[in-house]
């Protein structure tokens, strides 16, 4: 987590004149003391930025949110000044490369870059903090007086995750959709502004900066990702087609055209981004397998901190340092009853000082036990590479990230599950790895074409490709072609149905998700291999393997230092993002959606 008061006297310091030599043309010696220098005052920015951060979306505040707006503004207003310095200085000669990737790193370090005007920069930064605070706050309202009920984002999934009921679940799925209009306009200026910023440092908009953020050029990276999602697309067409066959069994071909789309609404989750909810539906061999983590969870009591526990005991049993004792005493766990907060789970290193925290609305099921071990792997990442000059202090990209808590949690395995006591049975026959793999699938290849759709169509906003009045049609087509899912009904004209996406508001890119989806199979399949399993890939359990600890400490401890390959060879021994380890991972399961699937029509 990293955003961003009063002015501090290292940010309002404009950068000094180039001397007389520096006109000349910068030197190398120049370029690392000022790298140096610069590593200090980000420290001091950042630091002060994520504090008011942090006490923000702990409790939304009207002052809270003007001193995140205040510290933003410092801190873009220092990225102002300096990038253009960071520019020149890259062009010394024989730069050492440690300091010309600083130089490089500095330039993408933000997501959300602003206008040299002052007037623009508190704007951006206004719109951005109230954007993020509109979503936390976001409920639902109905009825008038004493009768009046009003749902926030946890308790609308929950319709969404429980109920079988049509009428229920468009509700709530059309409810929380009344929380994102207000927000339309606001994007627009956001946009706006964002791109300006944008081209201030050299991109064309802000979707090109996001995606020079991968070693490679932006159009290549472009390339990239659709090489990627059309070597996993084969997935997501059966599981698609083998779902949408149960629904219409569930709701009838008179709401659910057995050959279109899925409506949104019904498939457990408020964006459709994973099906894990709708699990009892498609389990392809019922009583097989004991997979109702959530059942047990609530069966035995299990709190918060025993839910985080247990996702710190899978990292330290691989020879992982415990987390911080303030880990403990400073996150936020579970939702405070007094207070509004943004709920959307995140990992925070708020000191940059191995100040781990994770702030998460914690609820006994299995979505939240999953999401634990996503968080604790940004902490380890953090933990990790906690010593490391300050634009080091990330993943080697932003799927890095994003992948090491879903590749630990890959290894949530049923043998793993009865030995933690959230399962009575282990049985290892056929059947019940099916079942466990359609877990997985529901989770994992249900994720991918919305992983990839959001900031496709961020893209597409940001190059104007799309103007503002069909962004919302955009918004469905991109749903319609990449996931087969379209929306419930006509969606009223001012819908800002993207908006209604945590990472949307709170400005925080995507295509790392995606990423990340792929990536965890390669990291997961290279642990297996350090911890000496043998057999099928998706009967492997890292638990307790210190080699396989060994394998993501290599790529922690790097941190953003080297170019991402170089990470990604440090745990897999390969230097290409590749489908296929998520592709054989899921293969048995193929075999069977295809079996079923024979005789349907699939796509849409
Ligand atoms: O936002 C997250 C994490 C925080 S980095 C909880 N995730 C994405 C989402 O919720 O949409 C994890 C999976 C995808
Ligand atoms: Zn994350």
């Amino acid at each position: 987590m990293r955003l961003l008061l009063p002015c501090l006297a290292i940010a309002c310091a404009k950068a000094p004149a180039p001397s007389p030599a520096a006109t000349a043309g910068p030197t190398a010696d120049e370029a690392r003391a000022w790298v140096e220098q610069a590593d200090g005052q980000l420290r001091t920015l950042w630091r002060e930025s994520q504090r008011k951060a942090w006490t923000y979306e702990t409790d939304l505040t009207d002052a809270h949110e003007a001193a995140v707006v205040a510290a933003e503004e410092q801190t873009m207003g220092w990225m102002t000044d300096n990038i253009p310095v960071a520019a020149r200085l890259a062009t010394a000669p024989d730069l050492d490369p440690v300091t010309a990737r600083q130089l490089q790193l500095l330039r993408t370090s933000s997501p959300l870059p602003a206008p040299a005007d002052p007037d623009k920069r508190r704007e951006l930064a206004e719109i951005a903090a109230k954007m993020n605070g509109m979503y936390g706050k976001g409920e639902y309202c109905t009825g008038e007086g004493e009768a009046r009920v009003c749902r926030d984002l946890g308790e609308l999934s929950k319709v969404l995750a429980t109920s079988t009921d049509w009428d229920a679940q468009l509700e709530a799925w059309e409810g929380w959709r009344t929380v994102s209009p207000p927000m339309k306009p606001m994007y627009a200026s956001f946009a706006a502004l964002g791109n300006e910023g944008a081209r201030e440092i050299g991109f064309a908009n802000m979707g090109q900066l996001w995606l020079s953020g991968y070693d490679m050029p932006s159009d290549e990276m472009l390339a990239e990702t659709e090489r990627l999602w059309l070597q996993v697309k084969p997935l997501y067409e059966q599981l698609h087609c083998y779902t949408r066959a149960k629904l219409v069994e569930r709701y009838g071909a008179d709401r659910i055209s057995p050959t279109g789309l899925i409506p949104a609404h019904v498939t457990g989750n408020m964006w459709a981004q994973s099906w894990e909810n709708i699990y009892p539906l498609l389990e392809p061999y019922p009583g097989a397998s004991d997979l109702d983590v959530t059942a047990a969870l609530q069966a035995q009591n299990w709190d918060a901190i025993r839910i985080a526990k247990a996702g710190e005991g899978f990292f330290t049993s691989m020879g992982l340092d415990p987390m911080p004792a303030t880990f403990w005493e400073r996150s936020m766990f579970v939702k405070p009853p007094d207070k509004e907060v943004v709920c959307h789970a995140s990992a925070w290193d708020v000191e940059l000082a191995d100040d781990q925290r994770i702030k998460m609305c914690i609820e006994p099921s299995l979505d939240d036990f999953v999401t634990i071990h996503h968080e604790l792997g940004h902490n380890y990442y953090n933990h990790y590479h906690t010593t490391l000059p300050i634009l080091f202090q990330s993943g080697a990209h932003d799927g890095f990230h994003e992948a090491i808590g879903d590749a630990v949690a890959l290894s949530i395995t049923p043998s793993y599950l009865k030995q933690i006591g959230l399962a009575e049975t282990d049985s290892s026959d056929p059947q019940a790895l099916l079942d466990k793999q359609m877990l997985d699938a529901l989770q994992k290849i249900a994720f991918l074409p919305f992983g990839y759709l959001m900031d496709r169509w961020r893209w597409d906003v940001f190059s104007g490709k799309v103007a503002e009045e069909d962004w919302n049609d955009h918004w469905w087509a991109l749903r319609a072609q990449y996931q087969g899912i379209g929306a419930p009904g006509p969606r009223p004209a001012d819908a800002f149905d993207p908006g209604a996406k945590f990472h949307i508001p709170a400005n925080t890119p995507y295509l790392r998700y995606f990423l990340a989806a792929i990536l965890q199979f390669q990291f997961h399949e290279s642990m297996c291999k350090a911890a000496g399993h043998t057999g099928p890939l998706h009967t492997c359990s890292v638990y307790g393997s210190k080699e396989a600890g060994e394998k993501l400490k290599a790529v922690l401890e790097l941190g953003a230092s080297k170019p991402w390959p170089d990470a990604l060879e440090a745990i897999t021994g390969t230097r290409q993002m590749d489908g296929r380890a998520m592709v054989q991972y899921f293969s048995p399961l193929m075999g069977w959606l295809e079996e079923q699937n024979a005789g349907r029509q699939c796509g849409w």
